[in-house]
This record gives C-alpha cells, structure tokens and sequence, in this order.
C-alpha cells in the first residue's frame, strides 16, 4: 500500500510537471497571439485615425451649417441630422431627404478619370492623368450610411496603387487612403444630382494639405 501510494504521489508530480509544462507552452502562444493582435490593432487604429482625419478635413473645405458627422436636411429650416442615419431605409429628415440619392456612384467595375490640376504637391504626383477603378464595394445591412470600398488608382497609365476607403451616402464622397505606405488620400465629392463626375482633392498625408484636384469623370 506505501509502495502503491509512493507511486501514486509520483504519479501527481509527474501529472504536475507535465502539466505545468502544458500552462508554460500555452502562456507562451498566448503572448504571442497577444502579440499578432496589439500589433492588428495598430494598424487598424492607424487606419481609422488617417480616413477620419480626412473627413475632418472635408468637413473644414465645406460650408454647412451642420456639425461634422451630420447630414444636411433639404428642408428649408436647417435640420441636421447624424450622417449614420443616411440611406438606412427610414425617414430621419422631414422631407425624407435622407433617403433620396442612395445609389451608390463608386460601384464595382466603374471606372473615373480626369486631368489634375492646381498641382503643388512636393513630390511624387506629378501625373497628368488620374485613373480610378472601383474593384471592390461591400455594403453591410447593419451599417448602410457607408459602402466599403477596393480602388486602385493609376497615374499616366504608368504606375498604379490599390487603395481603401468608403463612399459615404451622408457626405455623398469616395474617401480613399493608400493601402500601404504613405503618399496621398483622395477625397471625391459628388453633385447629389450628378453622379457622373465628383470633385476630387488630393492631400499629402505628410502636410495634411490639399496640393492637387481633380475633376473625375464616369467612364461609359
Ligand atoms: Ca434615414
């Protein structure tokens, strides 16, 4: 019976050890599992820092009368009214303004392109010629003021880069940042009643500045 219970006991160490080499192993993959995601997590955040400092900057190149993030009701009184409730199928403004123009001009497949001008940028855009193939758009039920969009951008037909962003319904604009690296986001603004062209600005994501545009034409 002593011998059995030696045994026994040994046996528990033996389960402890092991087991505590399980924990040791698991803490490990944990850490780096932590570690894969703290370093997601920046680049999302990076991500969602640059496109809404690029709203915040078309918010402060328009005139409106509503707040940023809002949506400016047709009526004649000023109503504003949070952009999320843009195009979610229900009638947030009096006159339901919220839910005319909800086609989506930057679908999958279309293509715009124009001319720049007003070029001052410091380096690196000097093209003449801007081309923009919408590849992606994703609409989520669950947030539908936005469609998330797959652009690549093309300059010259010489060299091209695939960017992110969305076309927001409340603001009526493609807001595109550069998949990776530096370089240059595009804000492209359209007419509610005209959904061929949109006023497009580039900013420098280094100065923050506009420093060239461009009026974007749908190619048929
Ligand atoms: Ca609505």
């Amino acid at each position: 019976i002593i011998l059995l219970a030696a045994v026994q006991v040994q046996s528990f160490a033996d389960r402890d050890e092991v087991n505590e080499m399980r924990l040791n192993d698991l803490q490990g993959k944990l850490q780096d599992l932590q570690h894969i995601l703290d370093e997601r997590a920046q680049t999302r955040e990076q991500r969602f820092r640059e496109f809404h400092e690029l709203r915040a900057r078309v918010h402060s190149l328009t005139e409106s009368k509503c707040g940023r993030r809002e949506f400016h009701c047709e009526d004649s009184e000023v109503h504003c009214i949070h952009d999320i409730l843009v195009c979610d199928g229900a009638n947030d403004c009096h006159d339901g303004s919220d839910e005319k123009h909800c086609e989506n001009p930057a679908y999958a497949g279309a293509t715009f392109h124009g001319n720049e001008f007003n070029n001052k940028c410091e380096h690196d855009f000097n093209a003449e010629h801007i081309h923009v193939d919408v590849i992606e758009e994703k609409r989520y039920n669950d947030f539908p003021s936005i469609s998330l969009l797959d652009v690549k951008v093309s300059l010259d037909d010489k060299s091209s880069k695939m960017y992110k962003g969305v076309y927001s319904y409340g603001e009526k604009a493609m807001v595109l940042y550069p998949e990776h690296g530096n370089g240059f986001g595009m804000i492209c603004r359209f007419d509610t009643d005209e959904s061929k062209f949109c006023h497009a600005e580039f900013i420098s994501l280094i100065s923050r500045n506009v420093c060239a545009e461009a009026i974007l034409t749908l190619k048929e």
